[in-house]
């Protein structure tokens, strides 16, 4: 499969504890290219409509307290077949379900606070990667 496009965040408690490095390092060595990167923080509005395909789900209001609340760092990642690379990488969302050596496993600490995102298709890894970044930061 020819190279294409993920989407990722550290999320708030990752990058909190220290981890933006050593996640970095597990993103580069699985062999993605780092197309475009920011550490930002997200507001509640922001944070409400990247998140808004979960609005009705019963989490959803601790979901954007939560993604709010504290720096994060969004990427554009690149590699062949990146979307389901990437979130095999990571692992599943609950990290107590998680297979060893995946960054969901070593890292995060609940299925809330899971410590990086990743896009579930080529057309969500499109617009999510679009919220972040303009034209010119994604070449
Ligand atoms: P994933 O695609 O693995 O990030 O997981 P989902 O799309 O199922 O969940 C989206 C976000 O909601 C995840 F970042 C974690 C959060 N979430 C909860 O906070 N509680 C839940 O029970 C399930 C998901």
């Amino acid at each position: 499969m020819a190279d294409n496009r993920t989407f990722t965040m550290i999320k708030p408690e990752a990058a909190e504890k220290g981890l933006i490095g050593a996640i970095l390092d597990r993103i580069e060595k699985g062999g993605f290219r780092i197309v475009a990167m920011k550490k930002t923080q997200l507001s509640k509005k922001e944070a409400g409509t990247f998140y808004a395909v979960h609005k009705e789900r019963p989490f959803y209001g601790e979901l954007v307290d939560y993604m709010s609340s504290g720096p994060i760092v969004a990427a554009i990642l690149e590699k062949d077949n990146a979307v389901v690379d990437f979130r095999t990488l990571i692992g599943a969302t609950d990290p107590s379900e998680a297979a060893e050596g995946t960054i969901r496993k070593d890292f995060a600490e609940s299925k809330a606070k899971n410590a990086v995102h990743g896009s579930d298709s080529d057309e969500n890894a499109e617009i999510e990667g679009n919220f972040f970044f303009s034209t010119r930061e994604k070449l």
